[in-house]
């Protein structure tokens, strides 16, 4: 910190302490300035809003010196750039955690309590920008913070949606959407760059011609243009200076329109087209894992994807480097096909505009991008109706034809004239109607391609991109996911931070891996009761935080069973609430069973569209009204669904978690990141051998990880030799039971309609395999539950689990993406500008 402040520019460092200043007094008087200056406000009369406004910018002054000195690094050192292009950043709240990567948490702690003000008050009044759905979003956030932190000139390239995911209520069991108006009180965090904006073509037709040299050109008339305006936030890394940019799109109608609407007299239908250039930044699509086929979504994706790509192009002509050497300073990351359409739109670029010859340009593409898979379901994979998607971008589609044409003549010779081989890796998909296969657009323009943990890479490799490995396995590698340790432990479980830190010093915060010290210590009484002891205080804070919202009371001393993540048949929500049916059933059978007092506490958004996952919300809800209200159950089981999952309620599950339930049906999850903070935070998995499951349990030891179900190879070929659920629902009593009970309405007032299509999916399809692996969940949580009991060894258990973690941190996946994908090297950035 004193090294920081030495170095702020002299002539500045008097006058400017207000702004750049660290130190109590500093921020006290930065807090009241902008109380003055920005709110125009005096003490007596400011709101919370005031205050929270007031120290958001006076942390953005500080980072703003830094980030400005990082952009003038990167570009006088002309250093290599990481473009990292993704459809969702699910960020959290900001504020806490510019404290924490500052280090002047204490220090503001302190200012605002002298203020006569509570910090977390303030903390909580942040609305969070929850531009993501889930995990895919929620990676892209830390890996923006950890390529802060290592130091890599990185610019994350998205969609600043003016709606993000919709909130979450609960009313009659049902889930109810409201929309998510995150910009209603302003963002501080945000600057609009009005005079960094582009112009984006959408639908219309292609001209041809031969020009007057005799070249072949085209020329693509619009039937729209829309202009992208940047919004930038910076993104600080932790205890560096390096803070990169966040650059988001929002969409607005180009100057042109005034004139075009004065000119034609026809007021309304230029407005009309106004609001239809706006609404392509709109809202956020709540679909996950699943495709839709939406003009709208495309335009989102094109939108962006444009606007990124001619910025980058402006920012290395800038530097007077030539076209052709694009590659030399910009490496783009894909997160999925929802970007993919930037490769097509870079060959637009480059032989439309700026004149580069089909091969030079196609070498500066393959030779730019790199593609992360993050899924292997049939129905996540993105296609485009072919007609659907000329009718928005005419030209593209020629160029994705010729892209193909040319690619498909290659491959020909390479696979032998092999009919099934051409047909699954061509990009254009035949059948009734043509489509575009966003996946092979990604592969074929790539050249590098990546899976998100072990499992998930093999799979891809003998399934789902079979045909692309064998075509070319050079380009194939595995990049396990990562999760920020700074906002899932420093921030999120302050106390744990503190009592490890006791221990082995500060430095696991950077390097994760420094947590195996902690081993050391798994054996030691008084550090296991400390260590349960945080675990306590953290599971009575969410008591509170559950009583507030739901208005049930929970017990701190119960097992906390935390099932928290979208809601998803694959993930299968319905298999734990099956097994608390069980459980119910037990004590009903046998009032004074003895049996380890649990709480089931489930959060998650379920796609607005999508029924089934729906119909889970109600059940867990039916099923919690019974069992929560049965005098029988004496407070020994209690199921929660805790309303609005976001970023913001996820930091404060995370740390009171016990066991974390990772129950996806082998194959189905690519990774997962919810496994690695619950067992950072000391939770113990319960889980099946699927995404980095295996890789958490191989880490942290099989016998501090409790292994069940089918394994993904046991459930393909069950599937291929005829899975049939009804043989299982028949062979044992306790399941038998709890889908009778839920067919007939037992939980649900005697209405046997509201569950009979979840039901008979299960008996007469489990296309998820729910019922064969029953058995296997239900006796693998009697081990837990029996784990649960020996309080020391389960107190071991957490500790090894979280010491064995350090593999799992986003700096150990970037430092990867980095090194063998990006080749790009880190720069420190220093605050003595000189001018
Ligand atoms: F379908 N994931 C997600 F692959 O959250 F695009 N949304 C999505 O739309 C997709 C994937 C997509 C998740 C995976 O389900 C999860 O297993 C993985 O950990 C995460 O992406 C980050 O890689």
């Amino acid at each position: 910190k004193e090294k920081l402040e030495d170095s702020t520019p002299k002539q500045l460092s008097q006058s400017e302490d207000a702004r750049t200043g660290l130190s109590v007094e500093a921020l006290k008087k930065a807090i009241f300035n902008n109380l003055f200056y920005v709110q125009g406000k005096y003490p007596e009369i400011a709101t919370r809003n005031d205050y929270y406004m007031s120290l958001a910018y006076a942390v953005r002054d500080r980072l703003l010196q830094r980030w400005v000195a990082s952009v003038k690094q990167y570009l006088d050192g002309r250093h290599r750039i990481v473009s990292y292009l993704s459809a969702e950043y699910l960020l959290g709240p900001h504020l806490a955690n510019n404290l924490i990567n500052l280090g002047i948490y204490k220090e503001v702690e302190q200012a605002t309590q002298e203020l006569g003000i509570n910090l977390q008050w303030l903390l909580d009044k942040e609305v969070e920008p929850g531009l993501g759905n889930g995990g895919l979003g929620r990676l892209a956030a830390c890996y923006m913070d950890s390529l802060a932190t290592l130091e890599v000139p990185a610019i994350g390239y998205g969609i600043r949606y003016q709606f993000g995911i919709f909130e979450q209520e609960i009313r009659n069991g049902w889930q109810v959407e409201d929309t998510d108006n995150w910009l209603r009180r302003g963002n501080p965090w945000e600057i609009a760059r009005r005079e960094l904006n582009y112009e984006v073509k959408l639908g219309g037709y292609v001209q041809h011609y031969i020009d007057r040299d005799g070249k072949f050109r085209s020329n693509w008339i619009p039937e729209l243009t829309v202009k992208g305006v940047a919004y930038d936030t910076p993104i600080l890394g932790y205890k560096v200076n390096t803070t990169n940019t966040l650059r988001l799109w929002k969409s607005e109608a180009p100057k042109s329109f005034d004139f075009q609407s004065f000119n034609s007299g026809n007021y309304n239908n230029a407005v009309n087209q106004k609001i239809v250039c706006e609404n392509i930044s709109k809202v956020l699509y709540p679909n996950d894992e699943t495709v839709s086929g939406k003009i709208l979504r495309l335009q989102q994706q094109y939108f962006f994807v444009s606007c990124s790509l001619q910025d980058m192009i402006g920012i290395h002509l800038r530097q007077g480097d030539k076209i052709e050497d694009f590659n030399v300073n910009f490496a783009i990351q894909l997160n999925d096909t929802h970007p993919a359409i930037a490769i097509a739109e870079m060959m637009r670029l480059l032989v439309d505009e700026y004149d580069l010859e089909w091969v030079d340009a196609w070498r500066v593409t393959t030779r730019t991008f790199a593609y992360t898979n993050h899924t292997l379901l049939p129905e996540a994979l993105e296609t485009w109706d072919l007609e659907l998607f000329g009718s928005v971008l005419p030209r593209h589609l020629e160029l994705i034809y010729e892209i193909n044409r040319r690619f498909l003549d290659e491959v020909t010779i390479k696979v032998f004239g092999n009919n099934n081989k051409i047909n699954s890796l061509s990009i254009i998909g035949e059948g009734p109607r043509k489509f575009i296969k966003m996946a092979n657009l990604a592969c074929a323009g790539s050249f590098a391609i990546n899976g998100v943990a072990a499992l998930h890479t093999d799979l891809l490799k003998s399934t789902v991109l079979k045909d692309w490995y064998a075509l070319c396995p050079e380009k194939f590698s595995n990049k396990t996911n990562g999760v920020t340790p700074r906002r899932w432990l420093v921030l999120s479980n302050p106390k744990l931070t503190s009592l490890i830190s006791s221990k082995i010093g500060e430095s696991w915060i950077k390097h994760l891996e420094e947590l195996k010290q902690l081993e050391a210590f798994a054996d030691d009484p008084e550090f296991q009761l400390a260590w349960m002891g945080v675990k306590y205080e953290m599971k009575k804070i969410l008591c509170n935080r559950i009583l507030n919202k739901t208005g049930i009371k929970i017990n701190p001393d119960s097992l906390f069973d935390v099932h928290v993540k979208r809601i998803h048949e694959y993930k299968r929500q319905h298999l734990n609430i099956l097994h608390v049916i069980a459980l119910y059933n037990r004590i009903k059978k046998n009032p004074d069973i003895e049996i380890v007092p649990r709480t089931f506490i489930y959060a998650g958004k379920a796609a607005p569209g999508y029924k089934m996952a729906k119909l889970i919300i109600k059940l867990i809800n039916s099923v919690g009204e019974i069992v929560n209200n049965d005098p029988d159950v004496r407070d020994r089981l209690k199921v929660v669904f805790y309303p609005n999952y976001n970023v913001s309620n996820a930091q404060v599950i995370y740390p009171a978690a016990d066991l974390s339930i990772q129950i996806s049906t082998a194959g189905k999850e690519a990774s997962g990141t919810g496994n690695m903070k619950l067992s950072m935070n000391g939770a113990l998995t319960i889980g099946t051998l699927d995404g980095a499951n295996v890789e958490i349990r191989e880490v942290v030891g099989e016998e501090n990880f409790f292994l069940f179900g089918l394994t993904a190879e046991e459930v393909a070929k069950k599937k291929k030799e005829g899975y049939n659920p009804y043989g299982y629902y028949l062979e044992n009593e306790e399941l038998k039971m709890a889908i009778d009970q839920i067919a007939s309405g037992y939980f649900s007032h005697l209405d046997d309609t509201i569950f009979k299509d979840l039901v008979d999916n299960l008996l007469y399809h489990d296309p998820f395999m729910v019922l064969a692996d029953f058995t296997s969940y239900v006796t693998c949580q009697e081990k837990a539950a029996l784990a649960f009991q020996d309080k020391k060894s389960w107190a071991k258990m957490s500790i090894l689990n979280t010491a064995r973690m350090g593999k799992f941190s986003s700096d150990r996946s970037i430092r990867e993406y980095c090194d063998d994908i990006w080749k790009v090297k880190s720069v420190s950035v220093h605050l003595d500008v000189k001018d």
